[in-house]
């Protein structure tokens, strides 16, 4: 038997991937842009394994058993066996890329709470499958077909899934901008209003708001000067540029949710006093030191420099006190760390 473990974290977008041209390939109608947690942060493990003994390809996860008769678990094996194949050859004895695969996966965090577990779960299936199968390149495109954000979770710091335009989604795959050790004093706090798993699925929701929000439209025309800007502000280690855009696209991608019809709401009473206390922080502190970003769920995932970290969980804390109004609000202090 061969196994291959490994880990991949969750990313945190912060412009936002919302809309599908393609739902086979999973091509986006916008390019979108996130940063990757630390290993040991909220993050998949797999571990991966093929022996002549096993007789259909099986998958486990969180200890369940899952179909693999999905399209998209379908899509990447049959891609990582094609380039497996393609760099064996046919002539390699083991003939691994024909034997079957048995996947086993967990989670340390809830499963589609919107904490982007398909992200990580995705990547960390098709880093595996890569790694047993030996297939070296890019392979955020595979990530991608498996889940579209997943295609981000390939690489540690910040990360850009370039749209593409090309029907065949060759040139629609991700790319690190900058490693994490660029802006080590980067974290991202996340403030989990809500581990229950979300009414709206993402793959449902960015579907009907493709059909049917106007806002959306306008949203494609906005979204490349976003990433032209927030790349640079990235970059320069420009924080309040960095922050502005964040939270204005947060703030658009639920407007496209409520546009949406039937409309789609993630966020909560409890996620919208979050974002008037970030800007009453930032108005206070006469500058912007904490961005908010919402995934699709009511979680709060707040970026902020390591120096106001300790400041804010303890205003959070007094701010929304889990025990007394029961809204298991837990608050962890999550660095961006190096990969
Ligand atoms: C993002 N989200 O950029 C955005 C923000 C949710 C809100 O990527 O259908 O689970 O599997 O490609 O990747 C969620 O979308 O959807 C997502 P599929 P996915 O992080």
């Amino acid at each position: 038997m061969k196994t291959v473990t490994c880990t991949a974290p969750v990313n945190i977008a912060v412009i936002k991937y919302w809309g599908k041209r393609d739902e086979n390939l999973i091509l986006p109608v916008n390019s979108s842009l996130s940063a990757t947690l630390g290993q040991n942060e909220l993050r998949a493990k797999t571990t991966v394994a093929v022996d002549p003994s096993f007789t259909e390809d099986k998958m486990w996860l969180n200890d369940k058993e899952q179909s693999v008769n999905t399209q998209r678990i379908q899509n990447v094996f049959r891609e990582i066996r094609r380039r497996a194949r393609k760099r064996k050859g046919d002539g390699d004895k083991s003939k691994i890329f024909s034997q079957k695969i048995h996947i086993c996966s967990e989670n340390n965090f809830p499963t589609a709470a919107g904490l982007a577990s398909s992200a990580a779960g995705y990547a960390c299936l098709v880093y595996s499958l890569a790694k047993l199968f030996d297939v070296d390149g890019e392979i955020s495109d595979i990530a991608r077909q498996g889940s579209g954000s997943a295609c981000r979770s390939i690489y540690g710091g910040f990360v850009e899934w370039q749209m593409g335009t090309k029907a065949d989604g060759s040139d629609s795959f991700a790319k690190q901008i900058t490693p994490a050790q660029h802006w080590p004093e980067m974290c991202i706090l996340i403030l989990v209003v809500s581990d229950q798993k979300k009414h709206t699925g993402s793959t449902e929701g960015m579907q009907t708001s493709v059909q049917n929000s106007r806002l959306l439209e306008k949203r494609i025309e906005v979204v490349p000067e976003r990433m032209t800007n927030i790349t640079k502000a990235i970059k320069e280690k420009d924080f309040h540029t960095f922050a502005e855009i964040t939270m204005k696209d947060s703030n658009q991608f639920h407007a496209i949710c409520l546009d949406t019809y039937p409309p789609i709401s993630y966020m909560t009473d409890v996620s919208r006093q979050i974002v008037r206390f970030v800007h009453s922080f930032n108005n206070h502190s006469g500058e912007t030191k904490v961005a908010y970003t919402f995934d699709a769920g009511p979680n709060a995932c707040l970026y902020l420099l390591e120096k106001d970290l300790g400041r804010v969980i303890s205003l959070v804390n007094h701010f929304f006190p889990a025990q007394d109004n029961g809204l298991n609000l837990k608050v962890q202090g999550l660095p961006v760390s190096i990969d």
